[in-house]
């Protein structure tokens, strides 16, 4: 009997299934994660201070995927800690402790603070598309910004605390941060972030729809610059990767695992087919493999290299 059970940085996971940062916004909706089988859960982003985020509507649904501009509405590092360190005590599943900042001096507290409560992973969110205009471009769209971010979070947190970046695909060599990420210390990387920003304008108001007018676009429409960027990470570092991006059936579970991922992000699938899509993407799994004789994901990791 294959099965789907995973080993990530040496942490046990049910199956490669994870909810990516920010799908999910309250505490209480991460809980149902684990009842509807996830292999593991990403916190949304914590910022040093609480945020109200962008003007609403947030969240968007278009043909191919959705498009979204929360901007980091999060209660802030010392509510959110005391919250999610609370959820990591009761939880089974691995949980993914993802911070935002822009400063390198506010990642490194962040870290900190994340540190003692326990998370089995600290996702260093380097990418996010939707503060730009407020806070300034990302950390991680520079090569020297991610290296120094990923250096100084490295060097005050110790080695025992399991790092991963999240990168974002809008960038020119994804490879590149990666490889500057890896050198600096980071365990392993996630990729990807959002697509954009991009726009959909309702003709019947003439207006854009989103509340911030722009937003980072995921779902179906953008899984082939996942599925690149992913290989593109792949070929340049040695580090494993949790892949995302419009990942909504088994297929594009094994394809991002061909492209080299060893865990697989599913959330924009989650707006379109709720919780549900968890277990029936793990039958599909499991088919696929019994098909093809596969004991184990891990035959399959970066297989499409050669
Ligand atoms: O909160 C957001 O608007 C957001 C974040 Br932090 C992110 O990393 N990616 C995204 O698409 N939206």
């Amino acid at each position: 009997m294959p099965k789907l059970k995973t080993n990530f940085l040496g942490i046990d996971f049910e199956n490669p299934l994870i909810i990516p940062s920010g799908i999910l916004q309250e505490v209480n909706q991460h809980e149902l994660a684990e009842k509807y089988g996830l292999g593991g859960v990403t916190t949304k982003s914590m910022t040093v201070e609480p945020r109200e985020g962008n003007p609403i509507p947030r969240v968007i649904k278009y043909e191919c995927g959705i498009l979204n501009s929360v901007g980091l509405r999060n209660p802030g590092i010392k509510k959110g800690a005391r919250l999610w360190g609370e959820f990591i005590k009761k939880t089974k599943i691995p949980v993914i402790c993802s911070v935002f900042a822009v400063k390198i001096k506010e990642f490194v507290l962040l870290a900190e603070e994340v540190k003692k409560i326990k998370p089995e992973i600290i996702e260093l969110n380097l990418s996010c598309p939707n503060a730009v205009d407020e806070l300034g471009e990302p950390l991680g769209t520079g090569v020297e910004s991610t290296y120094k971010v990923v250096k100084a979070v490295r060097k005050a947190v110790g080695k025992e605390v399991k790092l991963m970046a999240k990168l974002s695909p809008n960038v020119s060599d994804i490879g590149e941060i990666a490889r500057a990420a890896e050198k600096a210390g980071v365990d392993a990387i996630s990729a990807i972030n959002t697509v954009g920003p991009g726009m959909v304008i309702n003709i019947d108001t003439r207006k854009p729809m989103l509340g911030n007018i722009v937003g980072g676009v995921s779902g179906p429409g953008i899984r082939p610059i996942a599925v690149r960027c992913v290989w593109d990470i792949y070929k340049r570092v040695k580090l494993p990767i949790l892949g995302m991006g419009g990942v909504s059936n088994g297929k594009d579970v094994i394809e991002m695992m061909m492209a080299g991922a060893s865990l697989v992000g599913i959330g924009s699938a989650w707006y379109a087919q709720g919780f549900g899509v968890y277990e029936k993407i793990k039958k599909e799994l499991l088919e696929y493999m019994q098909k093809n004789k596969i004991k184990s994901l891990k035959k399959l990791v970066g297989v499409a290299h050669g």
